[in-house]
């Protein structure tokens, strides 16, 4: 398997790669693997080196959506399926990949909406009738970051006291959450709430708070997706008020579609993974037991 992996932007790609080395070693899978610092082209590079290797199959997790028909072209004429890992692809023709691995983003972000709806009568901080939403989004183009914000900004439209205010990527790290935090800080007036689209940004972010002399998860409150080790924790201390989970832990069904499809086996086109969210009580209880 070539595998070609976005980066380690975050902590939520860190253990997405563990679990992917992990299981290929367990399962005896011969895994090249590429990390494209976040760059489309040097994963175009990495899968064109792939298909030269003449590999079995390629799965790889597309840092944003467009783009990517020329060199999908190239790996069918090459007779070389390709699993797409985590992230999707916008190509309209969909015989360019086997099957689509990962999250329903979109419900992603309806879920850190529906909390905001279930808890306005909590989230006005500042008392003036308005519930003002700042959002630190994902990397521009990515899924992941068009779905979580639509997801979110079409669930919150059913109040009309909540609003977002400001939108900037944070491009998924720690520092891009803590670098758009503090200009949200300089030039917006009254946030109640943020939402980042990762624990990363959202961690990011609670520096920044701080070092306005704010205190997180009370004078801000804080809604993020992934929860991870870090956000877990930073969510049962009461810095972070809601997480939405995202299973990075991709490695055993990645493995099994790619035995599958290089067999020749029908997969499913689409394979969502399972998920859950939590609060600070929640947090506070699967942390002991949390695998990333
Ligand atoms: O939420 C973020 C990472 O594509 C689902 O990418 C993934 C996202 C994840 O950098 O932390």
């Amino acid at each position: 398997m070539g595998f070609a992996q976005v980066g380690a932007e975050s902590g939520w790609r860190t253990a997405n790669t563990k679990s992917i080395q992990e299981t290929a070693k367990k399962d005896g899978i011969k895994l090249k693997f590429s990390d494209a610092q976040q760059k489309q082209e040097n994963q175009i590079k990495a899968i064109r080196s792939y298909i030269q290797q003449k590999v079995d199959v390629i799965a790889f997790s597309p840092v944003v959506e467009t783009g990517w028909d020329a060199v999908l072209q190239e790996a069918k004429r090459a007779h070389i399926p390709v699993i797409l890992t985590d992230r999707a692809v916008d190509s309209k023709d969909t015989s360019l990949y086997k099957t689509f691995l990962g999250s329903d983003f979109v419900k992603e972000g309806q879920k850190a909406g529906q909390w905001l709806l279930d808890n306005a009568s909590t989230s006005d901080v500042n008392g003036d009738g308005k519930i003002n939403v700042v959002e630190i989004e994902g990397t521009t183009g990515a899924a992941p970051a068009i779905d979580r914000k639509k997801g979110f900004e079409d669930t919150i439209a059913s109040d009309s006291k909540i609003k977002v205010i400001a939108s900037q990527t944070g491009d998924f790290t720690r520092d891009g959450g803590k670098q758009v935090m503090e200009a949200f800080l300089k030039s917006q007036k009254g946030i109640d709430v943020l939402f980042a689209h990762n624990d990363d940004e959202g961690l990011g972010a609670i520096e920044a708070i701080k070092a306005a002399g704010l205190t997180p998860g009370k004078d801000i409150k804080i809604i993020t997706i992934d929860a991870t080790h870090d956000g877990m924790t930073a969510l049962s201390q009461g810095e972070i008020n809601y997480i939405v989970e995202c299973n990075p832990l991709l490695g055993p069904q990645l493995m099994d579609l790619a035995k599958k499809v290089v067999d020749g086996k029908s997969v499913p086109q689409r394979v969502v993974t399972e998920e859950t969210a939590f609060d600070q009580a929640q947090a506070t209880a699967a942390l002991p037991t949390r695998q990333y």
